[in-house]
């Protein structure tokens, strides 16, 4: 069985263009993950924590054989390979990738809420999100998309686009 899930990616140190690109192939590379579509990147104001650098987010979609749980410890694993350090909560970080949506399941672990569940109320998420995403109405919410960005409206105003990534073009010096 495979499924359709979307990861929401955002980095804030280091060079966070490369640290998006490296993040998706990481991705793309492991077994059971195909990444299959990009959205543009966008500069995004910090949400939360508001004392530091400005983000640059985007999202994903896949195909995996993986299950949500796979899927996750998958991207922590990416994490971890790209340097990621947790210190403050909603801090500075060189990559976070976030499981968004998985299919249309509701997923509901300690450690594991899909969809994410800070993805209604976050323009950074929604904006870069509404670019691929092919489902339109969010599982067991059943609202759209549009329905929380307009709830949103403000918020957008710190969501500006920047460009977009060729992750699968170029050399890469590393090998990687
Ligand atoms: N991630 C956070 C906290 N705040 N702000 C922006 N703009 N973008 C993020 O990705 C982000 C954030 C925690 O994951
Ligand atoms: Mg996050
Ligand atoms: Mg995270």
């Amino acid at each position: 069985m495979t499924a359709i899930a979307y990861l929401g990616l955002g980095s804030n140190q280091g060079n966070r263009e490369e640290n998006l690109r490296q993040a998706i192939r990481r991705l793309d590379a492991l077994t059971g993950i195909r990444v299959l579509r990009a959205s543009s990147v966008y500069e995004t104001e910090p949400f939360g924590y508001v004392e530091q650098a400005a983000f640059l987010n985007m999202a994903v979609s896949v195909e995996t054989d993986l299950s949500p749980e796979q899927l996750l410890e998958a991207a922590l694993s990416v994490e971890r390979e790209l340097g990621r350090i947790r210190t403050v909560r909603w801090g500075p970080r060189t990559i976070d990738i976030d499981l968004l949506l998985y299919g249309t399941s509701c997923v509901s672990l300690e450690h594991l809420v899909i969809p994410h569940p800070g993805l209604s109320q976050r323009a950074f998420v929604l904006v870069p999100l509404r670019d691929i995403w092919e489902g339109g109405v969010l599982p067991g919410h059943n609202q759209t998309i549009d329905h929380y960005l307009s709830l949103l409206a403000e918020d957008q105003k710190g969501v500006r686009e920047w460009g977009a990534i060729n992750w699968e073009i170029g050399s890469d010096p590393s090998g990687s």
